[in-house]
């Protein structure tokens, strides 16, 4: 079905059906442009908050983006009609709105553009797309050649649809001055003081041209006519567009190019779609960047761009989708996180400061000044907010408005990361001016972080949840004010160890927090061991849930995971618990998040249960949680059962997997469908979400734990866990400033691990000191898999 080609710099999807939702995304400082196989598209652009310049045919609601977005026949897309002049047939690209079958099609995602070819009825077409680098503008060129080898008179329609646009005023109209179509909206509002924040907003959507059209419509029922879109009575009854506009009525963005074209010959169209504030702007915008040399200038400004979020590692495996995956599409992935800040202006406190821990193997100087920015706004009593604000006038939103008692949490988990990564202990004395006014240094805001969930601890010695922790929809359990949380207790336990470490290195008092950590892993044990694995917490009324005798929801992954993590865990309950994880949650889709999923409502475990089974948090294979538990089995050593994990969350080359998840190689998803008793037909299925903290704890555990090259102080830690089916691999890893060259072999009559550098034995396995600019050969030798030196 696809493909990696050009040594992974592209992913080529051969059919528009196979996997009908597979889909992509662009993105700049600016704008996300999300694009399916068959031409769908839903774009954003901030100014400041998330907007729209391409709609739905019906009022849209706002929102954040979700999983598994249905698509329809009117959903914005960018189409390109081509019909036969003599013969009359007709047919469209990429392959929506017409879905006539091609002789041969291309999908073809790059990191910066993405491209489509299509073969049908002798002509070749190929669209492109790819973004200005600071504009709010997409850049699509169309090039049509005749294959048929026959003289042809063509065609060609570019339609962009605009949707509708505003209830106060829409309209649209040709004009020839501008070059293009012109839309013009008014962002509904009705509050005074909305109109001081809109009246700059870039209410004209354009679709601007280099080449003058034959014929052009921009309004959208006069489009269609009664044939709709799958056979517009304008293309199809018509020989040229009736030139109309659109007076309040659904503007759209539709232009006529008649062409003749002898045996072989090809013609290149481009244009310039996206929203400008006033006729200036749209005058500016296709004079930056609409020519030939504009778009060759937007591709290397795009390529700079993303080759400074280029990952800190390259790697040589036996699985080549592994190798193009880490080395090209991970890293872009947690590069478009933590630069975007997924395009909110508010981003959940724990969302952000994960991002920004994959910022440290990327930009580390991006994840520091992002972790001074959240911690000031730490509230006076040590709480950090539900959201980061990132801009003048931002406000909490959604989610945010929900009380979650999880994110102080994130302090010490994501310092660690950038700490492990950089050798940074300089920030930890950084002065954060808090927005309370007071002064405190990073260490001060972290100790006071940690002494806020020590606090919050009922008379069991158990984290209160509120209305959610981690689990966002896990609104019910806590809402009186009773309820705790068995995984925030672990999470907390395990935050406090990695501050007392992180403490202690520094000379600071640590004592508090072992402590602590040590009394929560006491009371989850005696509260919430289940004589197998670990309950997910205790209701308000005090029932105990996560436990066998749940029929639904009886066992979650996050508490065991984080029972590995905090040392709760003994040898024998990890591996009990890893038994039963391996029973009740692995699959072949990954580990799921929960089972059995919920049926229905729940009401003292909230809105998770009413999600459909095995969507989302209730019993999806939610990769955010299958990574922490991938983090946990690492750090425990777990190497193979790691590796199932991990593997998991990437699909392919196995078609039949990759047509079950319909998901490209080019990102993790948050959710590949669970349910998989209960819902096999869809089980598998990925979410299409490229917005996950997933992003950044794979590229982590493929840097530090699969390919073992961690930081640990001063010194680099080298620790390879290759599964047992591997024989070597290699790796090449910036680190600090130098340059390390890892092979690793499985060799006969090796007892255990054993590390050189430059030759010389290094017993301990810890490289140091590890000197900027030098590089490093480090080969390690491993025992036969099977091997037990027992
Ligand atoms: O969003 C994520 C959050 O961004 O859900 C995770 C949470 O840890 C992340 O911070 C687990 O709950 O409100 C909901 O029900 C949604 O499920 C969102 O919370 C969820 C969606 O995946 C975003 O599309």
């Amino acid at each position: 079905v696809g493909a990696f080609v050009d040594q992974g710099r592209r992913f080529v999807l051969a059919s528009p059906t196979a996997m009908p939702q597979a889909s992509t995304f662009l993105w700049n400082r600016k704008m996300l442009l999300q694009l399916n196989c068959r031409g769908y598209a839903t774009a954003q652009f901030m100014q400041p908050e998330p907007a729209k310049y391409a709609h739905a045919p019906t009022l849209e609601a706002r929102t954040f983006m979700q999983p598994e977005q249905p698509y329809y026949a009117h959903h914005p897309g960018r189409f390109v009609y081509v019909r036969d002049e003599d013969s009359g047939s007709l047919f469209s690209a990429p392959h929506a709105p017409v879905n006539r079958v091609p002789d041969e099609f291309a999908f073809s995602v790059g990191a910066g553009d993405v491209a489509w070819t299509v073969h049908c009825h002798g002509i070749e077409l190929e669209m492109r797309v790819r973004l200005a680098a600071e504009d709010v503008a997409e850049l699509w060129s169309v090039r049509v050649r005749n294959v048929s080898g026959r003289r042809r008179r063509i065609s060609v329609y570019p339609y962009f649809p605009v949707g509708y646009m505003s209830w106060m005023n829409q309209a649209g109209r040709y004009s020839p001055e501008l070059g293009g179509i012109v839309c013009s909206s008014v962002t509904p509002y009705q509050k005074v003081a909305d109109w001081f924040r809109q009246r700059d907003f870039k209410d004209l959507t354009v679709l601007l041209h280099e080449r003058a059209p034959d014929a052009w419509e921009a309004n959208q029922s006069a489009f269609e006519g009664e044939g709709g879109l799958h056979a517009p009575d304008s293309v199809v009854r018509r020989e040229t567009l009736a030139c109309g506009d659109a007076l309040y009525e659904t503007p759209t963005t539709a232009l006529q190019y008649r062409l003749v074209l002898e045996a072989d010959q090809e013609e290149e169209l481009r244009f310039l779609f996206g929203p400008a504030h006033d006729e200036a702007e749209v005058r500016e915008l296709r004079g930056r960047h609409l020519s030939a040399e504009g778009f060759a200038a937007a591709e290397a400004a795009t390529a700079r761009y993303l080759g400074e979020g280029a990952g800190c590692v390259r790697i040589e495996s036996p699985d080549a989708w592994l190798d193009h995956f880490t080395n090209r599409w991970l890293p872009r992935q947690v590069y478009y996180h933590g630069d975007s800040n997924r395009l909110t202006t508010d981003p959940q406190t724990r969302n952000f400061l994960q991002d920004h821990m994959g910022m440290a193997y990327l930009r580390p100087s991006t994840a520091r000044a992002s972790f001074l920015h959240a911690l000031s706004q730490q509230a006076a009593d040590g709480a950090m907010p539900d959201g980061i604000l990132l801009v003048d006038g931002a406000e909490l939103k959604y989610i945010n408005q929900v009380p979650h008692t999880d994110h102080c949490v994130w302090l010490p988990v994501c310092l660690q990361a950038y700490l492990d990564e950089t050798g940074d202990d300089a920030i930890l004395d950084e002065v954060v001016a808090g927005s309370d006014g007071h002064s405190a240094t990073v260490a001060e805001r972290v100790d006071r972080a940690m002494h806020w969930l020590l606090a919050q601890r009922d008379e069991r010695g158990l984290s209160y949840i509120a209305q959610g922790d981690w689990c966002d929809p896990m609104n019910m359990v806590g809402w009186k004010g009773r309820g705790v949380s068995g995984w925030l207790s672990l999470a907390t336990a395990h935050a406090l160890r990695l501050w007392a470490d992180i403490s202690a290195r520094r000379g600071r008092p640590d004592a508090a927090f072992r402590e602590g950590a040590d009394a929560f892993n006491e009371a989850v044990n005696q509260h919430l061991w289940d004589g197998d694995w670990y309950g997910r917490g205790i209701t308000d009324d005090g029932v105990v849930f996560g436990v066998r005798a749940d029929s639904e929801g009886r066992i979650y992954l996050n508490p065991q995971s984080w029972a590995m993590l905090s040392g709760a865990a003994d040898e024998a309950r990890r591996s009990k618990l890893l038994h039963a994880v391996d029973d009740q949650l692995v699959s072949p889709y990954g580990a799921a998040m929960l089972d059995p999923p919920y049926t229905g409502m729940r009401e003292d475990v909230g809105r998770l249960t009413q999600k459909f089974p095995g969507s989302a948090e209730n019993g999806a294979v939610y990769n955010h949680a299958a990574a922490f538990y991938l983090h946990a089995l690492y750090r425990a050593g777990e190497s193979d059962r790691a590796w199932q994990v991990l593997r998991a969350m990437l699909p392919g080359p196995d078609p039949q997997d990759c047509l079950q998840r319909g998901q490209l190689p080019v990102f993790v998803p948050n959710y590949y469908r669970g349910a998989w008793r209960l819902h096999p037909r869809t089980a598998g299925r990925s979410s299409q979400l490229f917005n996950t903290g997933t992003a950044a704890w794979l590229y982590r555990c493929l840097v530090e734990d699969l390919f073992g090259l961690r930081g640990e102080g001063q010194a680099l830690r080298i620790a390879p866990q290759l599964p047992s089916h591997w024989n070597s691999a290699r790796a090449s890893r910036r680190f600090r400033g130098a340059q390390v060259e890892l092979e690793v072999e499985r060799v006969a009559g090796v007892q255990a691990m054993r590390v050189h550098v430059d030759g010389e034995l290094l017993a301990d396995g810890l490289l140091q000191p590890v000197e900027s600019g030098r590089s490093y050969r480090v080969r390690v030798e491993l025992p036969l898999a099977g091997y037990s030196a027992a």
